[in-house]
This record gives structure tokens, C-alpha cells and sequence, in this order.
């Protein structure tokens, strides 16, 4: 029988990134109106909720990912009044919001670290982490920061070091500190007060640090100095699940809440470790994220994750604003086709899927030249990682001067493609990416077995081709995925007749198929059993 539904178990979550979505003032930065305007957009394209990286206010050195002020709307989104309304119009197209709550950290402007800093006897402190030099001199222990240097930053006022894991206008909180942890479930309460309904959790996973500050063992890993060490003693302290439990409590005490947190230098044990009724919703693992285009390496991760969760509600995520688009790693210049494979991927698995705003028409990253870097990791690693500029470029609504996202100079540049990838052109376009999208979200939304549905791959002749079966009460979908893009002949399992559902190549439909079957090169074709 199924379960009574639940958005953010059957549903689609699509996360936008405010600063380039729409914007309605011609500042160039996207804002909280220009969400509300897209509404129906959005919901034609039938997600269920939207997940918005950061509005609060902030001073921007990490785009919003450092905090001034947990309860506010940073003023270029716009006002509470604006985020109640979009709040309001959303709930009513049956779309929730999300927020994204970074609390590991906060902006080295936020109120409680200018008190903090200002005095070792201020009463704010022990809100963050500080201490004094080692013994010879020099930073209290050898923890790295993500994005560059030394984790610590010597304060000469007052004679102490603090501790930041990313950049240091970041400084991390003390979660061991109880008014600390007091303060942020109150955070949670405020927006569920205000009809948020989900969380996405920055870094949860690294809220709290070794109580004794021991230095991290060397290990062989990336180019960074953070990559060259085991973090045994910042990351994943078994005090966590605690807080956890905590943040559960307050969701529970509201109707379908939801959090997920972002797995940090996620594995799936760990991402799986952190899920479950006590504890977050679901944890991204980004696994599938690194796998090439490709149906066994992308099979292998997606049992992994599954075997990892065991009982507990998968979710698969390909993009987001921090990574390569996944239309820049799998397309293939303009073509969409591998594209529309992984779109009925994400689709059909059971699972949660998240969309990152522009990956239905697929957006394309931008090259920024280094002189116009903006985010400061780039600018730090160039020319070996350019940064997160790329994912991050505004929405290609249409072919109109900056393609419809603003009427003045947008914060990053436009994809130079916009004229001819764009969400008006794709909407009359029934063949495009985004029509496919439409189909896929469309029949997922109609069809229980391919939400709630049992997963089983299926062995089929041609190693380039991906299947598997989803099977709830009488219904049961076969999902084919033709990861080459050569056609493929291939014999269907015995005994069963199938009806195309849908095909991202032109397929007459109603047309009972048994027996042998001829795929397109890079053809998703999704059967129905029956
Ligand atoms: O993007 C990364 C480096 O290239 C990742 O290591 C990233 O820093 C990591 O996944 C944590 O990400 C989150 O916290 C950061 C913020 O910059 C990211 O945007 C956010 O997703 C600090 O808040």
C-alpha cells in the first residue's frame, strides 16, 4: 500500500542560487521578488520545493556562506515582507521552502564575534573557538583551512588565536558552548515560524572539534595543505549526533519538517551514518557527483550509497553550487543527449532528487577570466582551480539583453550560449532538454512505482546499457539507459511484455515491445511492464 505522501520524500527539490536566478531591482544580483515572479515556472516544471542558498545578511566573502545575522534578509534579496510573500504564493503552488543554514560558522562581522574579539573577558567569548600560541610560538596546532593557510588567525588585540575552518572572515562557532547550541535551535524554530518548512545544513558534519585541539596525522591526499592531513580531530566528533538529535527534536515539533545536511568530505557510510529517525532526515553524498559517464561506475556508487543507507530514504544530487555543472562534465559540446540519460537517471532512482536551478535547460559553466574571479579560492588556486565562479552564472531565461535575468550589469557574466540555450527557446521546443525534464518529473509524479517503488538492476546483454527495475504493488517500470552513443540491440526479459512510458528519442508509443529491442545511441527510454 502507499504511504500517505511526503514532500520531501516523493517529491523534487530544486536549488536555486538567489544571487542568479531573477532580479527585479536591475541591481544585477538576484533577489527574493524575482523568485516569487518564476513561481509558476517552477511549478510547471513540477518541483516540490525550493532550496535557497543563503539570504541572510552577510558581508559576501563567501557569496552569503558567512552570516551577520541568522533571523534576517540580507537587503539586495529584499525584505521579510518579501520572503513571506514568496513563502505564501509558494505554499499555495504546493512548492516549500527550504533554507540553507551555515552554522558552523558565522561572518567575522556578525555581532557575536565583533563582542567575542573584543575582549578575552567578554561574555561572547566562548562563542567561538580561541586560544593561545603553541608553547614555542606560532598557531596553537597544525589544522589547515579549507580554502588555504592555517586554520588559525593570530587576533593582536587581545593575544589569541581563533579558529576558522574555511576563509578567515569565517570564524567557527563552539558548539560545546551550551548558549551556542541553545541560540541556533532557536534559528531553526524562528524560520519554521515563518512557514519554512526544510534545512539543508552547511558542513554539519564539522560543528564540533576535538575538545583537546590534537593536531590532525599527516595522510597522502590533494594539492592543498588541508588535503595533505587525516582529519581525525576536526571533523565527525562523536559529540554531533547529540546536536543532532537536538535539531530533530525541534523539527518534530512541526508538520513535515525536513533537514538534510552536506556530508563534508562525504563518504556514504558517513553521509548514512548521520540519517535516520533520531538524527537528519538524509545527508547528501556526493559520490555519484565524481563518477564519469559511465553505467558501471555510476551503478557501483549508486549501490554503495544504498547499500550504506540500508532502510533509510536515499536522495542523489549531481550538481550544485559548488562543483563543475554536470551539463559541463557529461554534455558534449551543444549536444544535450548524454544529458537527458542523466536526467532520467536522477528521475527514476528511488530516491530524493535535488536539480540545481539551470541544469533542466542544460546551463553550461562559464570560463571567467582570472582578472574577473570573484570567489576567493579561485582567485587563491589559480590557474589549478579557478573556483566556483563557473557554476554560478546567471539564469538563461531568454535571448533578450542579458537574457531576461536583469536589466543592469549581472554580478557574473552571462554564458556567452544564452541566445540560443535559454528557458523560452527550450519551452517551444518539444524535443529540448527541458521538455524532457517536464515529461520525466511529470510521469515520476504520476507513477508510485517510481517514487516509493522497489529498485533492482537488471543484467542485460549490452554492458554500455544501464537497467533496472522499479516495482511497486502491480505496477513496474524498466528504466534503459543507452550510456553509448551508438545503437544497441537488445533482448528484453522474457516473458513480459513492456509499453514505452517515455523516450528521450522519437519512439512510437502504445506499441507493445517484446523481445528484441533496438536503442538510439545515448537513448533513456523508461517501459512500462505490462
Ligand atoms: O567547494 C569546495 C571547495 O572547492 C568544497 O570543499 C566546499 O568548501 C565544501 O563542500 C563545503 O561547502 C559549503 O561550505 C562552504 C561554502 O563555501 C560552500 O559554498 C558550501 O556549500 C563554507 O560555508
Amino acid at each position: 500500500m502507499q504511504q500517505q505522501s511526503l514532500w520531501w520524500r516523493d517529491g523534487v527539490i530544486y536549488q536555486i542560487y538567489p544571487r542568479s536566478f531573477n532580479d527585479t531591482t536591475a541591481s544585477g544580483i538576484g533577489d527574493l521578488n524575482g523568485i516569487t515572479e518564476k513561481l509558476s515556472y517552477l511549478a510547471d516544471l513540477g518541483v516540490d520545493a525550493l532550496w535557497l542558498s543563503p539570504i541572510n545578511p552577510s558581508p559576501d566573502v563567501d557569496f552569503g556562506y558567512d552570516v551577520a545575522d541568522y533571523r534576517g534578509i540580507d537587503p539586495k534579496f529584499g525584505t521579510m515582507k518579501d520572503f513571506d510573500r514568496l513563502v505564501k504564493q509558494a505554499n499555495r503552488a504546493g512548492i516549500q521552502i527550504v533554507l540553507d543554514l551555515v552554522l558552523n560558522h558565522t561572518s567575522d562581522q556578525h555581532p557575536w564575534f565583533l563582542a567575542s574579539r573584543s575582549a578575552r573577558d567578554n561574555p561572547l567569548r566562548d562563542y567561538y573557538l580561541w586560544r593561545d600560541p603553541a608553547p614555542g610560538g606560532g598557531p596553537p596546532n597544525n589544522w589547515q583551512a579549507v580554502f588555504g593557510g592555517p586554520g588559525w588567525e593570530w587576533d593582536e588585540a587581545t593575544g589569541q588565536y581563533y579558529y576558522h575552518m574555511f576563509y578567515k572572515e569565517q570564524p567557527d562557532l563552539n558548539w560545546r558552548n551550551p548558549k551556542v547550541r541553545q541560540e541556533m535551535l532557536d534559528v531553526f524554530r524562528f524560520w519554521l515560524d515563518q512557514g519554512v518548512r526544510g534545512f539543508r545544513l552547511d558542513v554539519f558534519n564539522v560543528y564540533f572539534k576535538d575538545k583537546r585541539f590534537r593536531d590532525n596525522p599527516f595522510a597522502l591526499g590533494g594539492i592543498r595543505p588541508f588535503d595533505l592531513q587525516r582529519h581525525l580531530y576536526d571533523f565527525n566528533q562523536p559529540e554531533l549526533v547529540g546536536v543532532l538529535q537536538d535539531i530533530r527534536n525541534v523539527l518534530d515539533g512541526y508538520d513535515a519538517a525536513y533537514a538534510i545536511g552536506e556530508t563534508f568530505l562525504s563518504t556514504p557510510e558517513k553521509a548514512a551514518e548521520y540519517a535516520g529517525p533520531d538524527r537528519l532526515h538524509a545527508c547528501f553524498n556526493f559520490e555519484v557527483t565524481k563518477a564519469r559517464y559511465h553505467p558501471q561506475a555510476l551503478m557501483r556508487r549508486i549501490l554503495a550509497w544504498q547499500e550504506a543507507l540500508g532502510e533509510k530514504w536515499p536522495n542523489y544530487v549531481f550538481n550544485n553550487h559548488d562543483v563543475i555543472r554536470s551539463a559541463t562534465r557529461y554534455g558534449q559540446g551543444e549536444d544535450d543527449q548524454r544529458l537527458k540519460v542523466m536526467a532520467a537517471l536522477l528521475l527514476t532512482l528511488r530516491g530524493t532528487p535535488f536539480l540545481y536551478y539551470g541544469e533542466e535547460i542544460g546551463m553550461r559553466d562559464i570560463k571567467v577570466r582570472r582578472k574577473d574571479i570573484l570567489d576567493p579560492i579561485g582567485k587563491r588556486y589559480w590557474p589549478i582551480y579557478p573556483g566556483r565562479d563557473g557554476c554560478r552564472a546567471p539564469m538563461q531565461w531568454d535571448a533578450s539583453p542579458q537574457s531576461g535575468f536583469t536589466t543592469g550589469e549581472p554580478w557574473l557574466p552571462l554564458h556567452p550560449g544564452y541566445p540560443a540555450r535559454n528557458v523560452e527557446q527550450q519551452s517551444s521546443d518539444p524535443s529540448s532538454l527541458l521538455a524532457f525534464y517536464r515529461q520525466l518529473i511529470a510521469l515520476r509524479r504520476a507513477q508510485p512505482a517510481l517514487i516509493q517503488g522497489d529498485f533492482a538492476p537488471v543484467a542485460i546483454s549490452k554492458r554500455s546499457v544501464m537497467a533496472y527495475r522499479r516495482a511497486h504493488a502491480d505496477d513496474a517500470f524498466l528504466i534503459l539507459l543507452n550510456f553509448s552513443s551508438v545503437s544497441q540491440s537488445l533482448s528484453l526479459p522474457a516473458g513480459r511484455s513492456f509499453t514505452p512510458a517515455l523516450s528521450s528519442h522519437p519512439r512510437p508509443a502504445d506499441q507493445p515491445l517484446t523481445g528484441a529491442l533496438q536503442m538510439s545511441g545515448n537513448e533513456a527510454l523508461i517501459l512500462r511492464e505490462g
